[in-house]
């Protein structure tokens, strides 16, 4: 009898708790950069979100530097695939090792202005990367911005393809090995959370990343006193969750939860565009020179990674290749 009661007060506990849990979700949300980033604050407006739009229902832990994934940036897209992680936050060139269509995006040179990254990636376009997406397990629910990838180094002015050659430049993935092989550079991959260290202890004398996004808000200025602006490859970042955990959920979580990822995103998309305007500014006034190319200047860039271009488009797909380089050309270069 007394050991009985003893039970039903065990099982009411239980059940107290974790009727409590069911209530209050928090999913956990991964991203690889610092929390001083754009893509923190956009991380930080989709927990906001969420909180407000269910209700106090649904919020969002946020783990920054790939912490998740033992500082491999390229290990959380699978980890979210798996379902061993809700959310993340990354940009498109480190889905590439998992998903070689990611790298359509950033084919050198393939967008000239934001006009022309608008009207692909929040268009069509886009969301036949996310239907491919969405194959691999993860759901992506809305694209944000990294931006135009410039280059930085500590030795001397770039100009030409030229005064890259025997450079070693830090790159963050697979394509941009073959980009800067091509312009004669030493390219190594080295995870973005070990690269200021890399920079500060010249184990590498460049890097790419963009102004706004990155460059400024980590600081790179303090590490590297050469910019060149030559936008040769744009990247967006987006927000996913895995599918599994989507597709446990109602009509109308999945909508608030979509609701909230598109929102961030727009609020991700608007620091990041306004940090880039600033941003030269911001890198002159730390001390940094900056290299402006002349359309001529620039030609010499793009001729040379045309190949690199070319090759990169086999294994993304022509066709989806092709739905890209359509929705550009509808929009005028400048
Ligand atoms: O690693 C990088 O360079 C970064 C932070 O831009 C990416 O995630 C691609």
């Amino acid at each position: 009898m007394q050991s009985k009661h003893l039970l039903s007060i065990i099982v009411s506990i239980t059940s107290v708790s974790f009727t409590a849990v069911a209530y209050a979700e928090t999913y956990r949300l991964t991203h690889n950069t610092s929390n001083e980033t754009s893509w923190q604050q956009g991380a930080e407006k989709f927990h906001e979100l969420l909180n407000e739009k269910s209700d106090g229902e649904i919020g969002i832990e946020i783990f920054p530097n790939a912490v998740l994934s033992g500082g491999d940036q390229m290990r959380q897209a699978e980890m979210v695939g798996r379902g061993d992680l809700d959310f993340l936050i990354t940009s498109a060139i480190n889905v590439t090792p998992l998903i070689s269509e990611m790298a359509v995006f950033s084919l050198p040179y393939l967008f000239s202005n934001y006009a022309q990254v608008d009207a692909a990636i929040q268009g069509e376009p886009g969301d036949k990367v996310k239907a491919i997406v969405e194959e691999h397990g993860i759901e992506v629910l809305a694209w944000g911005e990294n931006g135009f990838r410039e280059l930085t180094n500590s030795v001397h002015p770039i100009e030409t393809p030229e005064d890259l050659n025997g450079m070693k430049v830090r790159v963050a993935g697979p394509m941009y090995i073959d980009v800067f092989d091509a312009l004669g550079a030493n390219p190594q991959q080295i995870q973005w959370t070990e690269t200021f260290s890399a920079l500060q202890q010249g184990v590498v004398d460049g890097q790419e990343n963009p102004v706004g996004s990155i460059i400024v808000p980590q600081r790179i200025y303090e590490v590297q006193e050469h910019l060149t602006e030559w936008h040769y490859s744009y990247d967006p970042i987006f927000i996913g969750v895995s599918k599994q955990l989507w597709n446990s959920w109602d009509d109308e979580t999945q909508a608030t939860v979509q609701a909230a990822a598109n929102e961030a995103m727009q609020y991700q998309i608007e620091i990041s565009r306004e940090t880039t305007a600033s941003g030269i500014d911001t890198l002159k006034e730390n001390g940094m020179q900056i290299t402006i190319l002349s359309e001529g200047q620039l030609q010499a860039f793009r001729d040379i990674t045309q190949p690199v271009y070319e090759s990169w488009a086999i294994r993304v797909g022509k066709d989806l290749v092709q739905s890209f380089e359509y929705a550009v050309e509808q929009v005028p270069t400048e």
